[in-house]
């Protein structure tokens, strides 16, 4: 399985390789070229760019936020081809929406106030026969701020309403289109950890066609680690990874929509993992390309021995990342937002296959050193997301390229131990039977509509007819593809020589939905402020889902029931390969100390979300 994806890397590899011949440092005259090409061999131009930084003052951030159409143009999965999107984004002030709202930058006491605005379109009138490929509310939206400790509550005693990270919308409330707006306010603790945060829209079932467009930015708290010398001497980049989904032409399925667009929960929910734009090799798991601040493949130019620290945010809705950058050492002092003393070292992880493992929605801030000069990939390594029935492995991907320049920079990595906020004290055992010492099991298990009574949801004759369309079509492409490869290798065996794609591999299949959501608040925790509690997750599907909780991070001690260095985070990959007889497994414990209010638990992989892999938790007063 592992050297399937070979094709794919060296693909890319040599592809970027080439493309890079142009760009490092070459004496000039060696080739003719022009004048614009000999500047840009001796100054390689950074192309990575970042969204603008909005810092609080006086105590205070306070910003608006505009979600509207955003027109513009995407690289897919080969940077130098743009395609023409119209997709949902966020602006900010008078400013008009952008690949990424701006980051927001505020330390602990601070106020984060937000006014949402909803600009988007009306929501498309729902159809007299259900569309099992349409949408309710894609347009309705509401918003999150991921990984915060912060109120989750409504503030109902200020006049007009204000909300803090409040998600639980019903059904027919939410932040509505074509102009509705709502107010929010996060206090931010005084002990607040520092580090990377983010922000996206969370209307429960538009989160992930939300958020699978480019709704999302950083927040950044800042504290006493970003307060030493040489922490501040080193240039901070921000990383959003998105990936952005929308239709093509080149697609596979389209959903009948226009090319540019993400209408319908199909797009993201049938194939999760994307669509690369590109012709993937037959045994490739095709994988929506990742940008960085809307950018494909951006370069980065450092200067030979200089320090920077680099916050890497997952915001992709399923896919997973396994950051490593070639000859260097990527130093981790945060896991998701949460600081460490020490550093987590992750050198060059392509011999081992072991980067920093992103599941969607986790974040990690990291220093790292550049240096002899020269041209390095940041790359994400292939990531087994599926163990079982069927194995699913995502392939390598390159993410950016550094550039290395001669210099004579001497800076340093600040030393350790590093400041940790108290709020990161471990939950030992005596506090956790102290406070309660309740213990809980949630089961994280996908069942597919099949297993459901078919007459609740019988599809009509036309649905009957479209779907069987669908299947033909496929079954006559697959059978193409298949006699294309046995004539290859037929003529493979006669030659005596390998020919490229002489083999045919069946297409993966992911489980399909007919979309019937559940709604968010079925299943209710209820917890009592003050107390501790450690719980257990089990995960019943082959898949490793992205397990996130607001409000109140975890601190998690075991892995399949085996005990781990313990560590906090607000979102966890759920280990590969559980069934429900034998699920796998992570164990956490949490402190509900400051907050009363409802919030949720989910699957950060958005459509598992939406589909209704998500429950309610409500801390109420002792
Ligand atoms: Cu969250």
């Amino acid at each position: 399985m592992a050297n399937k994806n070979l094709p794919i890397n060296r693909r890319h590899f040599l592809r970027m390789t080439a493309t890079l011949a142009s760009g490092i440092v070459v004496p000039v005259g060696i080739t003719a070229c022009s004048r614009e090409e000999e500047v840009s061999r001796v100054a390689p131009k950074q192309t990575f760019v970042q969204p603008t930084m909005l810092e609080a003052k006086n105590g205070l951030l306070d910003v608006t936020l505009t979600a509207s159409y955003f027109d513009t143009k995407l690289a897919g999965d080969d940077p130098s081809k743009k395609h023409p999107v119209s997709l949902r984004a966020y602006g900010y002030d008078n400013q008009g929406s952008s690949y990424s709202g701006p980051t927001l930058v505020v330390k602990g006491g601070d106020q984060l106030r937000i006014r949402l605005v909803n600009n988007m379109p009306v929501n498309p009138p729902f159809m007299a026969f259900r569309d099992p490929t349409n949408y309710m509310k894609p347009n309705t939206t509401n918003l999150h701020v991921h990984g915060l400790h912060v109120y989750p509550g409504i503030y109902s005693d200020r006049k007009p309403l204000e909300y803090g990270d409040y998600v639980v919308d019903p059904n027919i409330g939410g932040v509505l289109p074509n102009g509705d707006s709502r107010q929010y306010a996060y206090q931010i603790p005084k002990d607040h950890p520092e580090g990377p945060f983010y922000y996206h829209p969370q209307y429960h079932g538009s989160s992930a066609i939300q958020a699978a467009s480019l709704m999302s930015g950083a927040i950044m708290i800042r504290g006493l680690v970003d307060d030493l010398p040489e922490m501040a001497e080193a240039k901070e980049l921000i990383f959003l990874f998105q990936a952005p989904y929308f239709a093509h032409k080149e697609i596979d399925h389209n959903y009948g929509v226009k090319d540019g667009l993400l209408e319908k929960f199909a797009q993201i929910a049938n194939q999760p993992t994307g669509h690369g734009i590109h012709s993937p090799k037959e045994d490739d798991v095709d994988l929506q390309p990742v940008l960085i601040n809307g950018v494909r493949q951006p370069t980065i130019v450092l200067q030979s021995g200089e320090v920077q620290r680099w916050r890497f945010i997952n915001t992709q809705v399923f896919n997973y990342l396994n950051l490593s950058l070639d000859g260097h050492t990527l130093n981790q002092y945060t896991i998701d937002g949460w600081g460490s003393a020490t550093y987590q070292e992750y050198p060059d992880g392509r011999s081992k296959g072991k980067g920093i493992l992103l599941a969607a929605g986790n974040r990690s801030s990291v220093l790292i050193k550049a240096g002899e000069p020269g041209t390095y990939l940041l790359r994400s390594l292939p990531v087994k997301i599926a163990q079982g029935k069927q194995t699913v492995i995502l392939p390598g991907d390159i993410l950016a390229r550094i550039v290395v320049l001669e210099s004579k920079k001497a800076m340093t990595l600040p030393t350790t131990p590093l400041p940790v906020s108290s709020f990161l004290k471990p939950i030992t055992d005596q506090e956790f039977a102290s406070a309660g010492g309740k213990k809980r099991s949630i089961i994280f298990n996908m069942v597919g509509n099949d297993n459901l009574d078919p007459s609740r949801n019988a599809p009509s004759v036309i649905e009957k007819a479209m779907a069987s369309a669908t299947v033909i079509a496929s079954e006559i492409k697959e059978s193409a593809k298949k006699s294309i490869a046995m004539a290859k290798e037929e003529f493979s065996k006669m030659t005596g020589k390998p020919i490229e794609g002489s083999k045919y591999y069946p297409p993966f299949v992911f489980p399909t939905y007919d979309y019937q959501l559940q709604v968010a608040n079925v299943i209710i925790q209820n917890v009592i402020l003050g107390d501790v509690e450690e719980w257990t997750i089990f995960n019943c599907n082959s898949i490793a889902h992205s397990f996130h909780i607001h409000v109140n991070p975890m601190f998690i001690t075991k892995v399949n029931g085996i005990s781990v260095q313990p560590y906090w985070c607000d979102t966890v990959a759920l280990p590969v390969g559980g069934t429900p007889e034998a699920p796998t497994s992570v164990t956490f414990r949490m402190r509900f100390k400051d907050f009363v209010g409802p919030y949720i638990l989910h699957s950060q992989m958005l459509q598992y979300s939406d589909l209704g892999m998500v429950q309610r938790v409500t801390v109420v007063p002792a």
